[in-house]
């Protein structure tokens, strides 16, 4: 009984609060206030415990005051979670070619190696009228209808990467446009050899992150989740 009250809590509480905070990346998220909830009602004294030892036929007033206790919660976090909860997050395509040539693992283990966290994943075959909706920037570039035409000629590995630095340093994992530019080291200087296929896509910059990830992905598909590698990763001496 006291934990089902503890988990519909929790639920409430993480609706509630990141549906109130997402504007802003300096103040502290939803996904930060989600996690000060879970980490509160994992195991830390709350005043919804307490309720819930004393008084455990009272569940409503126990969930309202353990909603009440969160912004406390929050300023409990360590350090490292609340870090964790406020990490960027990016949208990352294998192109067809990059799946049908076997890169899959490879690409998908640069960005695991580095640290960065996969929150979503999913390999679809998206449409023609898709691939033009994702590179709308380029309707004007004579290469969109060709570009089009290929993001849509097969399956494409769509992903949401996390992590401090992901959009921008995911770029520099990824290397130039044009794997004839890339340096040695990146994925497409060390996978690819024309621009026509090479291979990955990232997105460019906060914005365009936000939009290609609301794009790809419903809300539900994006899985929040503290990786247990994260205190390693993490951390300031
Ligand atoms: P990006 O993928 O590095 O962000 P963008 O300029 O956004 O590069 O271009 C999107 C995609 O369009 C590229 O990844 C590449 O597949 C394709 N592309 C870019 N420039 C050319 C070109 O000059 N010829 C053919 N395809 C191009
Ligand atoms: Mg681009």
């Amino acid at each position: 009984m006291r934990s089902e009250i503890c988990r519909s809590a929790a639920r409430a509480a993480r609706t509630l609060l990141s549906a109130s905070t997402r504007q802003s990346s300096r103040a502290f998220s939803g996904r930060a206030a989600a996690a000060a909830a879970a980490v509160s009602l994992r195991g830390r004294a709350t005043s919804l415990a307490a309720h819930s030892r004393v008084d455990p036929g009272n569940a409503s007033r126990s969930w309202i005051s353990g909603l009440l206790a969160l912004p406390a919660a929050a300023y409990m976090l360590t350090e490292q979670e609340a870090h964790a909860a406020e990490l960027e997050r990016t949208f990352i395509a294998i192109k067809p070619d990059g799946v049908q040539r076997g890169l899959i693992a490879e690409i998908i283990s640069r960005f695991e190696r580095k640290g960065f966290k996969l929150v979503a994943i999913k390999i679809v075959v998206p449409s023609k009228d898709f691939a033009q909706k994702h590179y709308h920037d380029l309707k004007e570039r004579p290469f969109f209808n060709g570009l089009c035409d290929f993001l849509s000629s097969g399956p494409v590995i769509a992903m949401v990467w996390e992590g401090e630095g992901v959009i921008k340093y995911g770029r520099k994992l990824i290397g130039a446009t044009d794997p004839q530019k890339s340096e040695p080291g990146t994925i497409r200087g060390d996978l690819a050899v024309v621009v026509g296929r090479n291979i990955i896509h990232g997105s460019d910059g906060p914005e365009t992150a936000k939009d290609e990830i609301s794009l790809w992905f419903k809300p539900d598909e994006l899985v929040s989740y503290t990786s247990n590698a994260e205190k390693w990763v993490y951390g300031s001496n």
